[in-house]
């Protein structure tokens, strides 16, 4: 008999939706969206349905596995558990705890998924991960500005007179905000899309302005110097709630529009018609997070943000410079879960650059890396190095799903469950502020384990298992506990299924700014204690004409990496039914000037490595840019990280994924 139960996407996405989930003889047989869930209202895209084909599918990992001479046999958890144990152990005494390496992302939103800092901490503490690839740069950077990242609720955007799409590819990656898009278009709202790529996004935008990637800080100074010409920066709110402006002033008159047009390839007309847009409020920004994959990201962020306030859209319904919502996540008690009191020692690998840290480590050296919610071969930029760094450490232990690029190399490989599998609370700290609730719908098959199952048989072995004695609820219950208050319980959200978070729908809206100086802040005092002097700076891509003559010769093109629409990163290509192919979307000035036509077969290649794929010549592209999906596993001819660089932002926090410059030829199929 067939029954349909509310629950919740786990996947790493603006939009975390609702879910009504269909289970027939203990298999899930459909995912669909709730109806009742108050932002998602029922439509889901095709990665969440893919969640029945991802948990039924014939290539799940079923039983651990260990390498032995080169291939993987089954091995008994209890093996498995007591041999890994062993090694910690054995490491810990040896060459202490650091010689222990977590290497991690968050390819699942459930809350629990943090109980692994728990287990590294109560170990004693590892080699952690700092920063991110995903939106690093953009969350320090506003933390400068503003003292934090807040955004404005999803149902404020009726406010706006005009909506800015600076860098998102809302109709990929974003699904219920395109929505709320085609709602606002249909008010009146006028909605202007800025991207390199001419997506979907921009063919509902009323204008799309194409630039050249990573140019869009300076993009945003010409606004400004616009705005301030025709006199129609915001006087009250410059003079009563910012700090900096001066300096803003003095930086402008570095640079002449011309110059800034002849660098973003942006006309001057749109530089002034967009200074009229801004000064006609309420305007909101919302802006990507590809667009701080960038050596200037950080930067960018913060030059968008002063476009916001220099026009006086701060604080106000329908304006906000809307980047992430850190107000959802600050939410929960993470510290009660993850215990950072009890690590003894640590020591901190950047995110990028986590490959050649591990290979120039010493004292101590990496003798084990644990993956979990990650698939670094894939992901991180540098592949061959990742690759390399990975294959050199004597064990590395893999909790996955399926056998993908980073899995294949493990000595050990732990099967996990999958969201239906266990009970969890999903939230996203990008788009909308409610929680949702994900029960546990059906088993697990064959040996599959949780990670907290995991997690708890690893600390028992090692003498922490009392840290781990409590039941789902309780640990459920751990999180929450600073929401009693506010009336967000898990017993509410058995029932109700998904809950609004206490966040403020328009952020700073008493104009009091979580800075140094309370105010909003053009020159960051925070950029001033960690990295020189805090100003907004005319910054450039490293790989660029501009910055690097002698490359860019070579190279000549930009390439991106964007996220795929039919995966969320790597999670889905080997379930498509054809198996994917690689994508060369290419400028028409390209195609031109090398005789490219659709179909062709094409290297394309840097420094670092080359891929291989297949021509698509895209009408409107930026001159001189390709774009290469990201997340394509090794044997389907990925990843394209092969050609990305690990250089870490401006801010030293996010990634420069897109700041890539290479060069293409045809070649025989
Ligand atoms: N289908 C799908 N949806 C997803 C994901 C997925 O993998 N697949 N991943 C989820 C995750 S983890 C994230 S972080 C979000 C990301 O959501 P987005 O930020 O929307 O997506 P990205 O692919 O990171 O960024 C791509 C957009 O930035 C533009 N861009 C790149 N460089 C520049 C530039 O220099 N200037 C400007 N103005 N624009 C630029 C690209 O052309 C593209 O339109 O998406 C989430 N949603
Ligand atoms: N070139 C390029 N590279 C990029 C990006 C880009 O735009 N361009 N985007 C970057 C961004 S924004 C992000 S967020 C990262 C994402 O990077 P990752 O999070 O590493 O990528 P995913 O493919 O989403 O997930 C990795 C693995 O986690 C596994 N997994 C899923 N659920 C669970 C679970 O519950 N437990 C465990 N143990 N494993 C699980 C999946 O099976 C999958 O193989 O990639 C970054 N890399
Ligand atoms: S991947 Fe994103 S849009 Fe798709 S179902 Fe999950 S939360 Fe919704
Ligand atoms: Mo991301």
């Amino acid at each position: 008999m067939a029954e349909t139960h509310q629950s919740a996407c786990p996947l790493n996405c603006w939009d975390s939706c609702g879910f009504q989930v269909t289970i027939e003889n203990g298999k899930v047989t459909k995912v669909d969206g709730d109806p009742f869930h108050p932002i998602t209202k029922g439509k889901i895209c095709g990665r969440g349905r893919m969640l029945e084909t991802r948990a039924n599918s014939s290539k799940r990992l079923l039983q651990p596995l260990k390498k032995v001479n080169g291939e993987f046999k089954p091995i008994s958890w209890d093996r498995a558990i007591d041999e890994i144990a062993a090694k910690l152990m054995e490491i810990k005494n040896k060459f202490g705890s650091t010689a222990v390496l977590h290497s991690h992302d968050y390819a699942n939103n459930g809350i629990l998924k943090n109980v692994d800092q728990r287990f590294f901490n109560c170990y004693g503490g590892v080699t952690e991960l700092t920063g991110s690839l995903c939106w690093g740069s953009g969350i320090e950077a506003q933390h400068w500005d503003f003292g934090n990242a807040h955004a404005h609720a999803p149902e404020d955007l009726v406010n706006s007179k005009n909506i800015i799409i600076w860098g998102r590819n809302v109709a990929r990656t974003n699904m219920h905000f395109y929505e709320n898009l085609l709602e606002a278009k249909q008010r009146g709202a006028r909605i202007f899309v800025i991207d390199p790529l001419f997506n979907g996004t921009a063919k509902i935008a009323d204008q799309f302005i194409s630039i050249k990637p990573g140019m869009d800080g300076l993009l945003a100074a010409g606004i400004i110097k616009e705005i301030l010409r025709l006199g129609l920066e915001d006087h009250s709110f410059i003079d009563h709630y910012t700090y900096g402006f001066t300096d803003l002033l003095e930086l402008l008159h570095e640079v002449s529009l011309e110059e800034i047009s002849r660098m973003t390839e942006v006309p001057i007309e749109i530089m002034t018609s967009l200074a009229k847009v801004y000064a006609d409020k309420p305007t909101s920004t919302y802006m990507g997070l590809g667009m701080q994959r960038y050596s200037n990201g950080g930067n960018t962020i913060r030059f968008i943000d002063a476009v916001a306030a220099v026009s006086g859209n701060i604080g106000i319904p329908g304006g906000g410079a809307n980047y992430a919502n850190l107000q959802v996540g600050q939410s929960f008690v993470f510290e009660a879960l993850t215990l950072p009191g009890r690590k003894l020692k640590s020591r901190q690998f950047s995110i990028m650059k986590q490959a050649e840290d591990i290979i120039a480590a010493k004292d101590p050296k990496i003798e084990m890396i644990i993956v979990t919610c990650g698939n670094p071969l894939t992901q991180v930029p540098d592949s061959s190095v990742v690759k390399k760094a990975f294959s050199s450490v004597p064990t590395l232990v893999v909790i996955e799903q399926f056998m993908t690029d980073t899995a294949q190399i493990a000595d050990y490989v732990l099967p996990t469950t999958m969201a239906f599998e266990e009970e969890d609370l999903y939230y996203s700290s990008m788009y909308h502020h409610y929680v949702n609730y994900g029960p546990k719908l059906i088993e697990a098959p064959g040996e599959v384990r949780s990670d907290l199952w995991i997690w708890t048989e690893l600390a028992g072995r090692l003498g922490f298992g009392k840290n781990f004695a409590f039941s789902r609820e309780e640990w459920l219950q751990m999180c929450l506990e600073q929401l009693a208050e506010k009336r967000i319980s898990l017993e509410r959200l058995k029932e109700l299924h998904t809950l609004e978070l206490p966040v403020k729908k328009v952020p700073w809206a008493d104009h009091h700014f979580d800075t140094p100086s309370g105010k909003y802040e053009f020159t960051s005092c925070l950029g001033q204690t960690k990295s020189g002097n805090g100003l907004l700076q005319l910054s450039l891509p490293l790989e660029s004409k501009w910055s690097s003559i002698e490359l860019a010769k070579k190279y000549p093109y930009s390439l991106l990496t964007i996220h795929p629409l039919r995966s969320n990163h790597s999670q889905n290509y080997h379930l498509w039914k054809n198996e994917p192919v690689v994508k060369v979307e290419v400028a028409k000035n390209i195609a031109e000037s090398l005789d490219l036509h659709n179909g062709d077969h094409v290297r394309v290649w840097n420094d670092r490595g080359e891929i291989k794929g297949v021509v698509w010549i895209g009408i409107k592209i930026h001159h001189d840019t390709i774009n290469i999906d990201e997340g394509i596993w090794s044997k389907f001819g990925g990843p394209v990280n092969i050609l990305t660089s690990s250089r870490p932002s401006d801010n030293g926090l996010g990634s420069t994924l897109y700041d890539c410059l290479v060069t293409i030829e045809k070649i025989e199929a």
